[in-house]
């Protein structure tokens, strides 16, 4: 019945007005000149990857939309699981969805054992919407709920999160993506729409609460709150347009690639770029307390890595600062540990290979509620990384909600083996190691 409710009350919040005469947004480049006035389209739905949107209703002239802040358990992966804070019993909260011109009235209930306030990151609105709490309002107290409301005169990629001990909820998950969709749809329209923030979190080996104290060495960094391969991934039909939205409320830059396709950097949390402006790339920079909006055509078949290019960020839980095994003969050492520890397997002298291989089958155990530090599996093998990354699977004969499976490319060109590996290899080899 909720379902049904808020469907109808969707049909009617979407019932778009033409923007007047001459006035139009400076960033649309209409495919074909004068069109772009009789192009009102339904705006877009977002998809949010391992989310959803709010809910609201019209209550008064508002699309009224109701935030609750509390702690609850939240899963990064199978195996990983943690005490957090967020907005609905989710970390990142439902994503706020709604169109330029709408009046949008936010009720937030704090079910936190703490103060905490609302900031709208990127919304133009009074200053005392602004949600800072002791600059723009008081905090809102432990059981307390409070209204935000303002009317929207933007489009674009926006955030929200708390401005109240802002260092200790959102370490521990507290942040929403807030999106403003334009009254007539930017051209060219994407049938895909995806959005994601880049997050870290300090969970130590055999802990189950972030430690909010720390300020560079995370255990895991996240889209939406999720590692690899527990992130959704993007599953798009061939010849697709894509818009890609990332936002950043981590404390690092992160330096996002895409495989298989250039993409156009068309707008960021100061909304959307004049065409001008678009950059072609395939690592865009989301700097932190940014967001980005990324799109391209998915012309290209295929499973397509999107990664945060620091290597240690498609990484999970791992010890920093230890030996260096890499380059080590451990042979003797390995004899002599096997016979007061039978499993005893020396692991990393010739790089991390190996190591991955055995997490991704399972086969290591670490400490209680920690993942391996790279656990992802393909058609092919261990794929060797955990945390920021996700693919974008473009398949010509995509349908909606049925998992395409890993991409065969039967009659696609693939690297192949020319030669075993020979005697002299093994010589050459080893001798490296003496
Ligand atoms: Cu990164």
């Amino acid at each position: 019945m909720h379902v049904s409710r808020r469907n109808l009350l969707m049909g009617a919040g979407v019932a778009v007005t033409a923007l007047p005469p001459g006035k139009t947004d400076g960033a649309q480049a209409p495919a074909t000149p004068g069109t772009a006035a009789t192009t009102q389209t339904t705006p877009g739905r977002v998809t949010t990857l391992n989310g959803r949107s709010l809910d609201w209703r019209m209550v008064d002239g508002a699309k009224e939309y109701h935030l609750i802040a509390s702690e609850f358990e939240h899963e990064f992966a199978p195996g990983c699981k943690a005490r957090c804070w967020g907005y609905n019993g989710s970390t990142p909260g439902p994503t706020i969805e709604a169109v330029e011109g709408d009046r949008v009235r936010i009720l937030v209930t704090n079910n936190l054992p703490e103060p905490t306030s609302v900031h709208w990151h990127g919304i133009l609105l009074p200053n005392g919407m602004d949600g800072v709490s002791g600059l723009t309002q008081p905090p809102i107290g432990v059981g307390e709920t409070w209204a935000y409301e303002f009317t929207l005169r933007q489009n674009g990629t926006y955030l929200y999160h708390p401005h109240a001990d802002e260092m200790t909820q959102m370490a521990f998950g507290m942040m929403g993506l807030f999106i403003v969709h334009p009254r007539i749809q930017h051209q060219p329209v994407c049938q895909r729409d995806f959005a994601f923030i880049l997050h870290n979190y300090a969970l130590r080996p055999g802990s189950y609460r972030p430690d909010p104290s720390v300020m560079t060495d995370f255990d895991l960094w996240t889209f939406n709150s999720k590692v690899f391969p527990a992130i959704d991934m993007l599953n798009v039909r061939l010849g697709e347009r894509v818009r890609i939205r990332i936002a950043n409320l981590s404390m690092f830059n992160h330096p996002i690639h895409l495989h298989g396709h250039r993409f156009m950097v068309t707008g960021s949390d100061g909304g959307r770029w004049p065409q001008v402006s678009w950059r072609p790339e395939v690592t865009e920079i989301v700097g932190v307390g940014q967001t980005r909006d990324l799109e391209f055509v998915a012309d290209n078949p295929g499973d397509w890595a999107l990664h945060c290019h620091m290597s240690h960020h498609t990484m999970n839980a791992m010890g920093h600062g230890i030996p260096n095994p890499v380059g080590v003969a451990q042979a003797a050492l390995a004899d002599r540990l096997g016979a007061l520890l039978p499993d005893y397997q020396p692991m990393g002298g010739n790089g991390m290979y190996e190591h991955a291989e055995h997490a991704s089958m399972g086969h290591m155990q670490g400490p209680e509620n920690t993942l391996p530090m790279a656990m992802g599996r393909g058609p092919f093998g261990p794929i060797g990384m955990g945390g920021m990354m996700t693919l974008l699977r473009v398949r010509p004969d995509y349908r909606d909600g049925v998992d395409p499976g890993w991409y065969s490319g039967d009659q696609q060109p693939r690297a192949r083996r020319i030669t075993a590996r020979s005697e002299a290899d093994e010589t050459d080899h080893s001798s490296h190691h003496r």
